[in-house]
């Protein structure tokens, strides 16, 4: 079959977060997080689920790294839940949790899957929330700590290390409107959390190093930001939006320095900015969509509007399909960032519905078209010159999808929910066979 062709040495991979997966959300001396208490409140969660049983693979993980082996997958992206190591966020850790992690990376690299391990992926120790959060510096603070028992523990096996997942989506999601924990409405007053976000990157980047991490980057999530007209207004909007979503976090990190539409409003403290600049082994990417913006009416309290990008077709959650953003996305990281260091792609994938048929097949050609797509357009990014090192598909698994719930599928693999069995789809064994045929010579 003609299917996309990546450089020799090019890792494929699959991705996960731990809120999403694991459940055993208070076994073995796991605190709670804010996750756990944003979802007990009435109303957060779409179809009014949360992630206390999620795939429970705390306890059915040798099987999910079997799936892992299955697909040949060269790599896997997961996170270690803060509050399994540190079950109040600071303090002694607590030995039943980084074993799980040791089982797992183990596991692995027994089965020949890299393993890259982010350390934050939201699900903050809801003590740390009730001390400050990240609107309080500390807490990056704490973080340093974390990281630096994780990379004593884990620092000889673990591959690549990615200290906080999309700290934008942290930022404005889940400080700026409230649609993620920890469910705070600040609106402009959120973006210390943003500083105190990159300041968390910097302070476990140099405990990372401090501890022998072999290579240490980001997942941070870009859109490029498309002005719905070429009028002033909706330039302006434009440039705004993509200076809180895109710069706001890829400036200070890549640059050393904040947008200056921003950088008053930021609590920056001396030796900051050094410290968040520190060198990068990878730049790691999470691709969605592109981004339409308009001007907001005169007077409104938000200058700008979002719109969705026309033109396109949508996934099952209504997203659009939209592979050249990510052609163009890759591009405009290496305009902005002179000195940017190798792309990994942490995160691109997409949710469709599809569940087994009467004979158990779950046919997802949609899925299969969406990969197809947005691989080729990694090819041709490689080709227009970016230095492009690796996919990881988004996800693994079905999982607890945030704000959604269990109504959104994004996995190569289907969970029953009710059952937990775990079923391949079709695109499972399609990406088995993109990892074949690029391994294979010529
Ligand atoms: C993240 C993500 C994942 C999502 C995925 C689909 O890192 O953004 O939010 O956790 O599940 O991107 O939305």
């Amino acid at each position: 079959a003609d299917l996309p062709r990546l450089p020799a040495g090019f890792v494929l991979g699959t991705s996960t977060a731990s809120y999403q997966i694991e459940g055993a959300w208070d076994a073995d001396g796991k605190g709670p997080s804010v996750w756990d208490t944003f979802a007990a409140e009435p109303g957060r969660i779409g179809d009014g689920s949360d992630g206390r049983v999620a795939c429970d693979h705390y306890h059915r993980w040798t099987e999910d790294v079997a799936l892992l082996r299955e697909l040949g997958a060269g790599g896997y992206r997961f996170s270690i839940a803060w509050p399994r190591v540190q079950p109040g966020g600071s303090g002694p850790v607590n030995a039943a949790g980084l074993d799980f992690y040791d089982r797992l990376v183990d596991a692995l690299v027994e089965a020949g899957v890299a393993p890259m391990a982010t350390l934050f992926h939201w699900d903050l120790p809801q003590t740390l929330q009730d001390a400050g959060g990240w609107p309080s510096r500390e807490t990056a603070e704490r973080f340093a700590d974390y990281a630096a028992a994780c990379v004593e523990r884990l620092g000889d096996r673990v591959a690549q290390w990615v200290p906080v997942n999309e700290p934008n989506v942290v930022t404005l999601l889940g400080h700026g409107l409230g649609w993620h924990a920890p469910g705070l409405e600040l609106g402009f007053d959120a973006l210390p959390v943003a500083h105190h976000l990159n300041l968390a990157h910097g302070r476990a980047l140099a405990a990372l190093r401090a501890g022998g991490a072999r290579a240490v980057g980001t997942a941070s999530n870009h859109a490029p930001v498309r002005a719905v007209s070429e009028s002033e207004a909706d330039r302006g909007a434009a440039e705004l939006f993509d200076a809180l979503w895109n710069r706001l976090f890829g400036d200070p990190v890549l640059l050393g320095r904040y947008p200056d539409l921003l950088a008053d409003a930021l609590p920056v403290a001396d030796g900051d900015l050094e410290a968040i600049a520190a060198p990068l082994d990878f730049y790691g990417l999470n691709y969605c969509n592109p981004q339409a913006v308009a001007a907001a009416p005169e007077g409104a309290a938000i200058p700008f509007e979002l719109r969705e990008v026309t033109g396109y077709p949508t996934t099952d959650f209504g997203w659009p399909v939209a592979p050249d953003g990510l052609r163009e996305q890759i591009a405009i990281l290496g305009e902005r960032y002179p000195g940017l260091p190798p792309i990994v792609i942490t995160e691109n994938g997409c949710s469709y519905g599809t569940g087994p048929d009467a004979d158990g097949v779950v046919d997802d050609q949609p899925r299969i078209d969406y990969l197809d797509a947005h691989l080729r357009a990694v090819a041709a990014a490689i080709d227009d010159g970016a230095d492009v090192r690796g996919y990881y598909c988004w996800s693994l698994l079905d999982n607890f999808e945030w704000a959604e719930g269990y109504a959104q599928r994004f996995g190569l693999v289907h969970v029953d929910y009710d059952t937990l069995v775990r079923t391949p789809k079709r695109s499972f064994r399609w990406y088995a066979d993109v990892v074949r045929a690029q391994a294979a010579p010529g």
